[in-house]
């Protein structure tokens, strides 16, 4: 780095990584505050040296101009913006009273909330963002779960009795690794924290384990595994189904104590038969069967199922089908199957995330059910623009990009200028916060102390770490919980609330995020403790995951599991109509789905130029016999149109894809104006969102991202 004197000492500090669920252990050499270099840190018990590109560019964030360090108004239209740079209590002041009178004057549903992702990777945010929450009692509240994993959280609250009670694959030491709609190799595991996959894969062949993956695009993970089958887009709840029943009519299935209901489930697969599941999906009948033969006979052995199954039309009932699989075949809560994690601070355990519901409320525009609290966010551009009581006319958005990364993005982009206020936690103008009066920037990653509160607790491998700060923000700079705690003092002042109550909430809100931490460990039955954490900065080794958890892990009121909740059942029948009818047509429709790329973290890292550099990574890809039905030739641009809308975008020719399906990365279409960030801006590409369409839903209210049906033809 140029920036730096020249004899300056060279310093060692220690970090983790929280781009992504991996939580790689980081060292850090800086001089004069810069950092020089990262390596993965070899000592740490998870993650044994990982680090993946974007780790090493962790830095880029914190160095870079373009990240906005104090609070930014905005003057003009958000496609011509001039923005300018106020004071914290100006800020805030304007932001509390902005919502409070939204409040006042149209109610408290009027103020929307979306959470982005990167929240969960924020401690402050785990610790401080649920009071803001509570004080805008605002029953409009979305965030990228529905974009995500709100299915496993559902099917988790209706079979373990919590929300954020799951399994984990013990990955470490099994023999069998069924993997579906998930792609480890490049996006480092997912409600499955395993950084280091490559190497657990490895160790996996090395002991004689099998990985299996079911895709419909040949993928980096796929092009490692002994067997990889194509599995048409959303049909993957048929052949797990099938296997269901396959192991309950052949006699294979072993009913743990703790569980009821065998005999509903039984019923309810009956019809699922393997060759009915082959027609739908494309896998053969011969391997449906086969697999569930292998899974009931090997001793080691784990069903795990990620993005590519969550957000279709069917992701609750085949989550489901995931875990009943596991369960039946006698691998939940076993070595070698799926076990219950036991976090230093058990963020299930001690209640300190709720249970979850389901239907309590419902949107107001199409009546769609709250999932733990949560409308879909596919609902949140109509409950913008739809005229009546209720109406949202403000928004609250921290650490999202709804605009890149939710169903008809573009719609919603259409829809933000028509509000009242809105205001964004972010420390970049980005396609949505573009639209924001107000952002508020907080500190990034390497300045804060970090604590993993979430993942952890999906870790396959019990382990705790704590990061102090590696360098001191300037003293004008907020920490999100700051901010959180800024913004609920002044608006419960303004929303009349009683001030006993205040002066409680203040008492809690001023206790920094690491003391939560520390007063949370102090109370662990792990003997783990800020002090030993602050001692062991590679982490400290809890040990592999445990057996034998269950029942007394369970949180459902009789400590039992219900195999065949009705929420799932009742959706069986919409199964069985899809069952009849697969897919694609014979009208030259194409199944979109996504893809992610190791140089890319969602929308938001393509500000530096280290990531981006090199090949172009945008591009649809498609089966050669697709293109060369369409005229369509490889690297040509092409018109890929949905349902919602159309996007252009060069394509290029694989037999990586299944035939009849396309694949296009989400987090791209930089291109509109306005963004904040100088790189971004230049970097090619089209966003998936555009395409995606809100009517397409899970029952759990997740959107059905992938499956989408599309025409593709020569632009
Ligand atoms: N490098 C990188 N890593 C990341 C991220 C990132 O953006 N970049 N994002 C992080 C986040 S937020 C998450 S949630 C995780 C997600 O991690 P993954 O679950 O691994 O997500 P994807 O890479 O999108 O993989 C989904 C796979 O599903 C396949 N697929 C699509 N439709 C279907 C289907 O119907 N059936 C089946 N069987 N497969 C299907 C796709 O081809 C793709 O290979 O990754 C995290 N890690
Ligand atoms: N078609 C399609 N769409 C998808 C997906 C897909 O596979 N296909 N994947 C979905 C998934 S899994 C996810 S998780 C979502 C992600 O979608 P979102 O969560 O909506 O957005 P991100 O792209 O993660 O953007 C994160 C923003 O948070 C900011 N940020 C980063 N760290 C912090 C912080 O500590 N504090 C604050 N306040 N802000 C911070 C960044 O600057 C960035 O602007 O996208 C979803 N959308
Ligand atoms: S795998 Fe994830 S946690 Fe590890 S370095 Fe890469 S982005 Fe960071
Ligand atoms: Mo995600």
């Amino acid at each position: 780095m140029s920036t730096t004197r020249a004899g300056s000492p060279e310093v060692r500090r220690r970090t983790a990584c929280n781009l992504c669920e991996a939580i790689c252990g980081l060292e850090l050499t800086l001089v004069d505050d810069v950092v020089t270099g990262v390596r993965g840190a070899e000592d740490d018990p998870l993650s044994r040296g990982h680090v993946c590109p974007k780790g090493v560019a962790i830095a880029d964030v914190l160095h870079d101009p373009d990240r906005l360090r104090r609070p930014v108004r905005r003057h003009g239209p958000a496609d011509d913006p001039r923005w300018e740079e106020i004071g914290w209590d100006e800020a805030l002041d304007l932001v509390a009273d902005r919502l409070a009178a939204t409040v006042e004057r149209h109610g408290r549903d009027a103020v929307a909330v979306y959470l982005g992702n990167p929240n969960v990777h924020s401690l402050g945010s785990m610790t401080h963002g649920s009071a803001l929450l509570r004080t805008l009692g605002t029953r409009n509240r979305f965030s990228a779960t529905s974009v995500d994993q709100l299915p496993h959280q559902h099917v988790a609250r209706l079979l373990y009795g919590h929300q954020l009670l799951l399994p984990v694959p013990d990955l470490d030491r099994t023999d069998l690794f069924v993997v579906l709609g998930h792609n480890p190799m490049v996006s480092n595991g997912s409600m499955m924290t395993v950084p280091d996959f490559p190497a657990r894969l490895r160790e996996l062949h090395a002991r004689g384990g099998r990985m299996v993956v079911l895709d419909p695009r040949r993928t980096e993970t796929a092009r490692l595994a002994d067997e990889h089958h194509f599995v048409r887009p959303g049909t993957d709840v048929h052949v797990l189904l099938a296997m269901l029943h396959v192991v309950l009519a052949e006699g294979l299935a072993s009913v743990p104590e703790w569980a009821d209901g065998v005999d509903r489930v039984r019923e309810a697969v009956a019809g699922h038969t393997p060759a009915r599941a082959a027609e739908a999906s494309g896998v053969p009948a011969e391997v449906v069967e086969r697999l569930a033969r292998e899974l009931a006979a090997t001793p080691r052995a784990v069903v795990h199922a990620r993005m590519g199954v969550s957000t279709t039309e069917f992701g609750t009932v085949a989550q489901w089908a995931v875990q009943l699989l596991n369960i039946l075949t006698g691998h939940v809560d076993r070595v070698g199957g799926a076990m219950f994690t036991t976090p230093a601070v058990d963020v299930v355990g001690r209640g300190l995330v709720g249970k979850g519901h389901h239907g309590r409320w419902h949107s107001r525009v199409r009546g769609l059910p709250e999932t733990g609290g949560e409308l879909p966010v596919a609902a949140l551009r109509e409950e913008i623009t739809t005229p009546g009581p209720g109406q949202v006319r403000a928004l609250v958005t921290s650490s999202g990009n709804p605009v890149l990364s939710t169903p008809d993005g573009a719609a919603l982009d259409r829809a933000l200028p028509g509000l009242d206020f809105m205001v964004s936690l972010d420390f970049y103008v980005n396609e949505t916060t573009r639209h924001a009066d107000v952002v508020l920037p907080p500190t990034s990653h390497l300045e804060r102390d970090h604590y993993d509160l979430v993942f952890h607790a999906l870790a396959v491998r019990d382990t705790a770490r704590f990061s102090p700060a590696v360098v001191a923000p300037d003293r004008t700079q907020r920490h999100d919980w700051q901010i959180h705690a800024g913004l609920v003092r002044r608006l419960q002042r303004r929303l009349g609330v009683p001030r006993a109550q205040r002066l409680r909430s203040a008492a809690r809100l001023a206790l920094s995020p690491t003391r939560t931490v520390a007063l949370l460990l102090a109370t662990s039955r792990t003997g783990v403790t800020l002090r030993r954490l602050r001692r062991t900065p590679q982490g400290v080794d809890l040990g592999p995951l445990r057996p034998g958890r269950l029942p007394e892990r369970l949180r459902t009121s009789d400590r039992r599991v219900d195999l065949a909740p009705a929420l799932v059942v009742d959706d069986l029948p919409r199964v069985r109509e899809a069952l009849g009818s697969p897919p694609t047509g014979d009208d030259g429709t194409l199944l979109l789905v996504g893809r992610r790329h190791q140089r890319d973290n969602n929308s938001w890292m393509h500000n530096t130029p280290r990531l981006t550099k090199g090949r172009a990574r945008h591009e649809l890809h498609a089966h050669p016999d697709d293109l060369a039905a369409r005229g369509i030739a490889d690297g040509e641009r092409v018109r890929v149109a949905s349902r919602v809308g159309e996007v252009v975008v060069e394509v290029r020719s694989t037999s990586d894809m299944m035939p009849g399906v396309v694949s296009l990365p989400h987090g791209y279409g930089h291109g509109r104006p306005g963004s904040g960030t100088t790189h971004a801006g230049t970097v090619p590409g089209v966003s998936a969102n555009d395409l995606t369409d809100p009517e397409r839903l899970d029952v759990s209210g997740n959107a059905a991202l992938n499956g989408l049906p599309v025409r593709v033809s020569p632009a």
